[in-house]
């Protein structure tokens, strides 16, 4: 393989000359672990860390190296590992900001052709959180692309009104596939071109593991089990670049929860701005707009000022939001019974010690 087959393309080549590159050669990074770093080249995948001066010059978690960077790299012990030494520019990025009230700036992956935004069909849908991730593709120069996934869970009419409702959404492409049926696939596989990369971006439990291994045909990447909830629990803890027999390059990441975007049940008042606008009017301030008294998003429906079909895609969409944020809000009390029957089994354990 050449470097040009992992993206080392002229833009890369150009701004090489302006590093230094004693003894050094290209190379990008594959994963990154805390600190630690697999990197590959033409002949080989190696783990990596930083130099010295690289660590002291960084003064951002954001220039720090991330998957889909390219390096310059010190080989040593016959080529069995590297130290990083210097960081290219990057051509095109995913980043986000980080959890909590700080508004620290942590990236995601780095020269990335395309973005699929996953999206299960099943739990995880909402046109609210496609329009965060949509918007930190714009942000990055990233072309983004729309997947949803686990379609064998739902009925076709379904189906086809939330590809209905993302259509409207984005002019991104949408596709929509099953990872158990294999419908859908074949789609998703032609859009892939040798020498490009990939990311998959969306929550924990939407497939993203899975549909890279039903690609490359093996597990070779961990995926585990969703509770009955259909909420995913943490699969990926790392970043990784995998290269397909066919060229293209796939980065599979963390569900974004982890990434600290809010989860599900973030609001479905995206795109139904003139509804949510009409609910405060409404005579109670929990009006679910279906049956109470004094209801100005109903009185709105039958004036014919909103349409009937948007009324009703919108009660769909609230529920929708409602039950995968109640499967989640189960999730944390299942986790800390969890936690409290170990607390109290070690307890036990180490009155049985004394
Ligand atoms: N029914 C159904 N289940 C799926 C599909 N794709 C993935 N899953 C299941 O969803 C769970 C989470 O998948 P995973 O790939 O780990 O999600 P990730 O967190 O996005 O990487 C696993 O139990 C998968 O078997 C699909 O298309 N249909
Ligand atoms: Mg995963
Ligand atoms: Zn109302």
């Amino acid at each position: 393989m050449k470097l040009s087959d992992f993206g080392f393309d002229e833009w890369f080549e150009s701004r090489a000359t302006e590093l230094s590159l004693d003894g050094c050669g290209f190379a990008r990074v594959s994963a990154v672990d805390r600190g630690s770093y697999l990197i590959r080249d033409e002949s080989r995948e190696v783990p990596a860390e930083l130099s010295g001066k690289l660590s002291h010059q960084i003064d951002s978690s954001v220039d720090l190296p991330c998957v889909g960077d390219w390096v310059t790299a010190h080989y040593y012990d016959h080529d069995a590992a590297a130290i990083i030494h210097q960081v290219f520019p990057r051509k095109t990025f995913l980043r986000r900001k980080a959890a909590g009230k700080n508004v620290d700036i942590q990236m995601i992956a780095a020269n990335i052709d395309t973005a699929f935004i996953v999206q299960s069909c099943h739990f995880d849908f909402s046109p609210s959180r496609l329009d965060r991730y949509l918007i930190m593709a714009t942000d990055g120069q990233v072309e983004p692309m729309v997947i949803l996934t686990k379609t064998d869970l739902i009925a076709q009419d379904e189906l086809e009104l939330k590809l209905a409702i993302l259509r409207s959404a984005t002019k991104a492409r949408v596709m929509a596939l099953s990872n158990v049926t294999g419908v859908g696939l074949d789609e998703f596989r032609q859009t892939l071109a040798s020498g490009r990369t990939y990311c998959l971006l969306g929550s924990s439990g939407v497939g993203k593991t899975t549909l890279i291994n039903r690609l490359i045909g093996e597990e070779a990447l961990e995926t585990k089990a969703v509770s009955s909830t259909g909420e995913g629990t943490h699969t990926t803890s790392r970043r990784q670049l995998i290269v397909l027999s066919q060229g293209a390059m796939l980065i599979d990441t963390p569900g974004m929860r982890e990434l600290g975007i809010a989860g599900a049940g973030d609001g479905v008042n995206t795109g139904f701005e003139d509804i949510a606008e009409l609910s405060a009017k409404c005579r109670y301030a929990d009006c679910s707009h279906e049956h109470e008294p004094g209801c100005a998003v109903r009185a709105a429906v039958e004036k014919g000022e909103v349409p009937e079909d948007r009324y009703a895609n919108y009660i769909k969409l609230k529920k929708e939001a409602a039950h995968s944020e109640m499967s989640y809000v189960d999730k944390r009390k299942k986790e800390k019974a969890f936690g409290r029957f170990i607390k109290s089994a070690k307890k036990h354990m180490r009155r049985r010690e004394d």
